[in-house]
């Protein structure tokens, strides 16, 4: 176990515990802190999906949420404000990492004002994307968005672009330090030729694959078309790991007649075998602050089709580890699909090459170290 040459630090993390990008990259920024030595306290209303409890030196404490009649809609933040004010004190936290500015670091705000003295934990917010690119654009929110990221202690963003858009939607206080978000992949459990025999791929077909949340922002129907578009129909699968509603996208797939082409799965939670088993990953969202599912992709060594928006010119090396297209543009996306069933070559080459750029840039321990120094920055900046 690597132990920081200083004192390890009690963190306290806030986090959405689905299995959204935020909530993912917290569970794992927890838990190699943990594994390095630091204590890391995680708070919400449920265990984060996927979080080992067996690593020691990592806890969690639910949020109890009552529901009462009174209040004509559910609250969170006032519970979660009251967990976190009893874990600092309990636990005598350094940093309080939040990820969101709402309802988060709304609520650490709040637990400070109750804590009225005794030893402070610092408030880090991390923005991913939704406070600045939709809620931050709603006038009944975004006051109370801008306060809690004014009155966080230290801000950060997970890519350059993030940051950007939030100095031109804000005029925030505090100075914004960019750390990306990171990927160590995990080996695959089956046999790459298994999971293809498993999904019905016959010799000679290609396998695309797409992982997201299926929201609007994902433009999930783009790549339907694109699929109809592409010379290589015939011949092409596209395996969609889905984490949320699939109904809308069921009907298109009819609609275009891809019902042969096109498998829908939702019930998938270790993604790693179905990265090693594809060919290359298409994302077409139309905004994304960083892409973690693209990250994730890369770093197996698989290249991408991805749009030319937010922070994904960030992680893809256009023309090099992957290939970036426009947005709302099915088309574009055919024809790199197609150049990329045509040679296998160039997306070996292309896939090893980004294997090996996200490692040197978005590896664990490096991006762990990143926020260890800025909480300690921080620490010392108080004194
Ligand atoms: O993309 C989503 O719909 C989920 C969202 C989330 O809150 O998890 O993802 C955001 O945060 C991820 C982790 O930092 C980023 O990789 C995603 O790009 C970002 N999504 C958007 O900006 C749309």
């Amino acid at each position: 176990m690597a132990i920081d040459s200083q004192k390890p630090l009690r963190i306290g993390i806030v986090c959405y515990p689905s299995i959204g990008g935020s909530g993912i990259l917290a569970t794992r920024l927890g838990e190699i802190l943990a594994k390095a030595g630091h204590e890391v306290h995680f708070i919400s209303y449920e265990k984060p999906f996927h979080l080992d409890l067996e690593i020691p030196g990592l806890f969690f404490h639910p949020v109890v949420i009552n529901e009462y009649s009174l209040f004509k809609y559910p609250d969170y933040t006032l519970p979660l404000s009251v967990r976190i004010a009893e874990v600092c004190e309990t636990h005598e936290l350094d940093i309080l990492h939040v990820h969101y500015a709402v309802p988060h670091a709304t609520a650490a705000l709040l637990a400070r004002l109750m804590m009225n003295g005794g030893k402070r934990a610092l408030i880090v917010t991390t923005l991913h994307g939704t406070d600045t690119n939709l809620i931050g654009q709603d006038p009944h929110y975004r006051p109370i968005i801008k306060y809690s990221i004014d009155h966080s202690d230290g801000v950060t963003t997970v890519s350059h672009s993030l940051k950007q858009q939030t100095l031109e939607t804000f005029t925030v206080k505090p100075p914004i330090e960019v750390i990306p978000n990171f990927h160590d992949p995990k080996p695959a459990r089956r046999q790459p030729e298994a999971v293809r025999r498993a999904l019905g791929l016959r010799d000679g077909e290609t396998l695309a694959l797409h992982m997201s949340n299926l929201r609007p922002v994902k433009r999930v129907g783009d790549i339907l078309q694109a699929l109809a578009h592409s010379k290589h129909k015939d011949s092409l699968r596209l395996l969609i790991l889905a984490g949320g509603p699939t109904e809308a996208f069921e009907k298109q797939v009819r609609e275009l007649g891809l019902e042969e082409r096109v498998s829908i799965r939702t019930d998938v939670e270790e993604v790693a075998d179905y990265i090693e088993a594809c060919d290359f990953g298409v994302y077409a969202s139309e905004q994304e602050s960083f892409g973690l599912s693209i990250l994730e992709t890369l770093s197996h060594g698989k290249t991408v089709v991805a749009t030319r928006t937010g922070g994904i010119p960030e992680v893809v090396h256009d023309g090099e580890t992957g290939f970036l297209v426009p947005v709302a543009d099915p088309q574009a996306l055919a024809s790199v699909i197609d150049r990329l069933i045509e040679d296998p070559e160039l997306r070996q080459r292309a896939g090893a090459a980004a294997r090996r750029d996200v490692q040197a840039r978005f590896g664990g321990a490096q991006i762990r170290d990143q926020y260890v120094s800025f909480y300690r920055k921080l620490l010392e900046q108080r004194g």
